[in-house]
């Protein structure tokens, strides 16, 4: 490209800049001249902030994961590009993250050029552009994105990433991919605009006025009300919305299969946390109106199930889970609604029409109250580990301690932990916890560079297990986190090896060969030493420590560190898998 010129990549990256994206988190490769040639030019000119910021991601996985924490933390889509199919295979499970998580992003790759005799500018020159010629690149993710498309020429592609964005954005958000093949990436066109406010995320939606009254009616008769919520919380704001319902009713709130804040966990009606049951959950089997707002996975019926008579609404943005191949809820109303604006409405009709009868109320909230302090003098007792041992919910407990009082946010992929984190660490701060949201394992390693550079006045802590530290690809994330002054602080829950599909064994063959042998396949002994990749990849500050006495003071010195602008990793050696 010559000085002056303006090609289909300058005006992607411009309506990406005009779109408010302030990241990419990129991998280039030989599909990308035209892109690095657009970068180039804006930093010669001296208008390089005119363009989002190029973050040189080393692995693919770290760069969604980046992507998809920023977004999370601050519901701001950003770009991801890769390289063509390799590229797009290798961001793997984070696209399915991405997904599940509901979480906007706009992924770019480039495509093989499509001619071959010097035709067009940008065609085939190097013996790799017929190797990563394939049939169907958009269709390696056609089942894990909300829209895909090939960019065909620069005079359109502004309009294109808006659409892309808009699709992204709107509920339930998520990613999106465009494809461009290098010739058009490398077109010449006339700089025009496109105004990106031109393409606003569709409106929050509402309840109808009937649905409203149903819900509020049902949920003022109830003698047990429950409100079962997975993802309210994604919006922070509608955590304060579900406060005030639960209060005016003195309705309890159980959170099932939740990675983040959607209830106050310190709440006098906050009914506890639920993730893979094996035992029925009283408060959800007590219960004769169940409003579940936002939930992928309410309960577990093998387990764990609602009484056959309960009355049971549903309302979520994505209320039947039209991508998934079996899923039920035996609602008596399903609702497709923003959950804040819904429980507004839910709240106001309640209001209007003095629907609470404050004398069963205030019973109920005494009950329920009262059952809260129960469970959590319960789980406070468990916070005491046995002499010389670090359990997971001793870990989890000092944890607490040490951010009491600090503006942290903490991202979970803690796995097996999961339920430790939610019972112990008790996040009341809307988004001051956050979990991919999916299933596929190392977001944590990305996601905490990204965490930290969308919040970069807060302290991140990513609680990890050990395997899930190693699938985020901690060579490359820490890398990231030094060039790009992103430091945090990672936790290991290192029990050396995958305690989740022994886990699972034993559900199934509870009494199996397997369980009889102790032979899970799931040890990762011997141990490798964890922080130490963190140490020669990104200079970070590392220590493995089993002493129950000595955790927090090593946890002490950790945030200092990692204040001080270095990141730190401490594997904490729990009990073996
Ligand atoms: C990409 C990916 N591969 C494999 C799995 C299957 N899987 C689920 S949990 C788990 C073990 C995770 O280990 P760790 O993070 O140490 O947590 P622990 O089970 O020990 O609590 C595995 C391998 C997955 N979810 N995602
Ligand atoms: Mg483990």
């Amino acid at each position: 490209m010559d000085a002056g010129s303006y090609t289909t990549s300058t005006a992607l990256l411009e309506a990406l800049a005009e779109a408010g994206v302030s990241y990419i988190f990129a991998n280039l490769g030989s599909d990308h001249p035209g892109l690095i040639e657009a970068f180039a030019q804006v930093t010669a000119d001296g208008r390089e902030d005119e363009f989002p910021l190029l973050v040189v991601c080393p692995h693919e996985i770290v760069a969604l994961s980046a992507a998809h924490a920023y977004a999370t933390v601050t519901r701001q889509p950003q770009a991801v590009f890769v390289h063509v199919d390799a590229g797009t295979q290798n961001m793997g499970g984070a696209v399915s993250n991405a997904l599940r998580g509901r979480v906007p992003v706009l992924i770019f790759a480039g495509a093989a050029p499509f001619t071959m005799n010097g035709e067009l500018p940008g065609g085939r020159n190097e013996f790799i552009h017929w190797i990563q010629d394939v049939r169907d690149q958009r269709g390696i993710l056609r089942g894990y994105v909300k829209y895909d498309n090939e960019i065909r020429t620069g005079r359109n592609v502004k309009q294109l990433v808006h659409r892309a964005l808009q699709l992204a954005r709107s509920e339930p958000s998520g990613p999106v991919y465009l494809v461009g093949p290098r010739e058009v990436m490398e077109e010449q066109v006339e700089p025009y605009v496109v105004d990106a406010a031109e393409y606003p995320a569709v409106d929050p939606a509402a309840l109808t006025a009937d649905a409203t009254r149903d819900i509020a009616t049902a949920l003022a008769g109830a003698r047990h009300p429950l409100i079962v919520t997975s993802y309210l919380g994604r919006n922070p704001d509608a955590v304060p919305a579900l406060v005030e319902l639960a209060e005016l009713l003195a309705i309890p709130v159980l959170e099932s299969a939740a990675f983040g804040v959607n209830f106050p966990g310190d709440h006098p009606l906050h009914a506890g946390y639920q993730f893979t049951t094996s035992a029925q959950n009283e408060t959800l089997a007590a219960a004769d109106v169940i409003l579940v707002l936002d939930s992928d996975v309410p309960w577990i019926s093998d387990s764990s199930r609602p009484a056959p008579d309960a009355a049971i609404y549903v309302v979520d943005i994505d209320p039947v889970k039209a991508d998934r191949t079996l899923w039920h809820v035996p609602a008596r109303r399903i609702a497709t609604a923003d959950t804040k604006v819904a429980v507004e409405q839910v709240t106001g009709f309640v209001r209007d029409n003095a629907l609470a009868d404050a004398h069963l109320v205030e019973r109920r909230r005494a009950a329920v109250t009262a059952a809260g302090r129960a469970r959590r003098a319960e789980l406070d007792a468990l916070e005491q580990p046995p002499p010389g041992v670090i359990t997971p919910r001793y870990l989890v407990a000092c944890v607490r301690e040490l951010l009491a009082g600090v503006d942290a946010l903490v991202l979970t992929e803690a796995i097996t932990n999961y339920p430790a984190v939610s019972e112990h660490l008790r996040a009341s701060r809307p988004g001051s916890l956050i979990g991919s949201g999916g299933s596929s394992l190392g977001w944590g390693g990305g996601g905490t560079v990204g965490a930290k550079l969308a919040a970069p006045d807060k302290v991140v802590v990513c609680l990890t297990g050990d395997g899930s530290y190693l699938f985020g690809v901690p060579s490359t994330a820490q890398w990231l986190a030094r060039r790009y002054g992103a430091p945090a602080l990672t936790v290991i829950f290192d029990n050396r090896g995958y305690a989740a599909p022994k886990f699972s064994t034993l559900k199934v063959h509870p009494d199996g060969v397997a369980a009889k042998t102790d032979d899970f396949h799931a040890s990762f002994e011997p141990a490798a030493d964890l922080p130490g990749v963190a140490a020669a990849a990104g200079g970070a500050y590392g220590v493995t420590v089993s002493d129950p006495d000595e955790l927090p003071l090593v946890l002490k010195d950790a945030l200092a560190v990692v204040r001080g602008g270095r990141s730190a990793v401490i594997s904490v050696r729990v009990p073996p898998v």
